[in-house]
């Protein structure tokens, strides 16, 4: 089979973890990672860190992205809520439910696959800027969409769409388990907008004496989420852009130390993780969403978003600790590029 990539980013991790990975620094989160996180569980307490999947309420978040819509499924045409099964068959005493939804799935409390942003990026060497995403799996091949965008014209697309390669299963199969380390940016940055840079988060480091290691999961808290949950589902937009610390995607020396840090996975409270829109650059050909790509393009670093993480930032903080075990396999739902997830947290 012909190599998918001859050339890699610079600074990627492409074929480091073997040619046909699909898990990116995931793969650290081994059976010693995994141990290393349960010996962190000493009082048997968890938390729940997601939030109600109807938050943030409305579409003003990101314009993409409606409320989940749920409805019952139809029994013999009727609507399956409160359904008697005499209906039937006289003899039957039951009564059923059964709903499905209709989910934005990058909606609420989320992760992002490796499928969510790709560049495009000479992987043959011969000059042709290719759409590729991590570990050089290409767009309409492995992740393929109703229409082709082309410089030349868009081509529809027929058949079965979604990612063949790199969806949220290939996480979801990992289970993603291990050591996290949670880092309160709020507690140093309040509520009000900040970015954050390389600079700024080895102070956080330094000051809260927290260690990461190769393969820990880097959680962090800004307090976005709970400036989000007292708007009830009616976000404004407005505040919530003046609202809580985010990366700076642009320090180069913050996306240096995500690389050198090892970190398997970054989760945020936030709505993006990194400040969108990302600061100008004097760049002429740039990524709009700089962590993004350098997370999820070049290093196979999973990000997660719009976490709740109160009641475990202000456990750890009452208890001096900051590191737990956490648990949070996304949806094992085959070609999605986004999942919701229920990430546990247990101390
Ligand atoms: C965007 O499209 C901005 O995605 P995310 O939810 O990963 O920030």
């Amino acid at each position: 089979m012909a190599k998918r990539w001859k050339r890699r980013p610079e600074g990627s991790t492409w074929g480091d973890f073997g040619e046909d990975d699909q898990l990116g620094r995931l793969n650290l989160l081994t059976p010693e990672k995994v141990k290393a996180g349960i010996s962190e569980v000493r009082e048997g307490l968890s938390f729940c860190l997601s939030l109600p999947l109807d938050y943030p309420g409305g579409a003003v978040l990101n314009p993409r992205r409606h409320p989940p819509r749920l409805s019952p499924t139809l029994q013999d045409g009727c609507p399956c809520l409160n359904f008697p099964l005499a209906r039937l068959d006289a003899r039957n005493t039951d009564v059923l439910s059964d709903d499905q939804v209709t989910l934005a799935l990058q909606y609420s409390t989320q992760w992002d696959s490796f499928a969510h942003v790709g560049a495009f990026f000479d992987v043959m060497g011969n000059g042709v800027k290719e759409k590729v995403y991590y570990n050089g799996y290409r767009a309409n091949e492995h992740i393929v969409g109703p229409r082709d965008y082309r410089a030349d014209g868009d081509v529809q697309v027929e058949g079965p769409h979604g990612a063949r390669a790199l969806g949220v299963e290939n996480m979801a199969r990992k289970a993603i388990q291990g050591r996290a380390v949670l880092v309160d940016l709020k507690k140093h940055f309040g509520l009000s907008r900040h970015s954050v840079g390389y600079d700024d988060l080895m102070r956080v480091l330094d000051a809260d004496r927290i260690d990461i290691a190769p393969g820990d999961m880097l959680v962090l808290r800004t307090g976005f989420t709970e400036v989000l949950m007292q708007m009830n589902r009616q976000p404004d937009i407005d505040v919530l852009n003046r609202t809580a610390a985010v990366l700076d995607g642009r320090d180069d020396r913050l996306l240096q130390w995500i690389t050198s840090s090892g970190v398997a996975a970054i989760c945020a409270d936030n709505y993006a993780v990194e400040g969108l829109p990302a600061a100008e650059s004097t760049l002429g050909q740039r990524p709009a969403l700089p962590l993004h790509q350098h997370c999820l393009f070049k290093l196979g670093v999973p990000l997660a978003e719009l976490w709740w993480l109160t009641e475990l930032a202000d456990w750890l903080h009452a208890h001096g600790r900051s590191a737990f075990l956490l648990t949070a396999p996304p949806l094992n739902l085959p070609g999605a590029v986004g999942s919701p997830v229920t990430p546990v947290a247990t101390v």
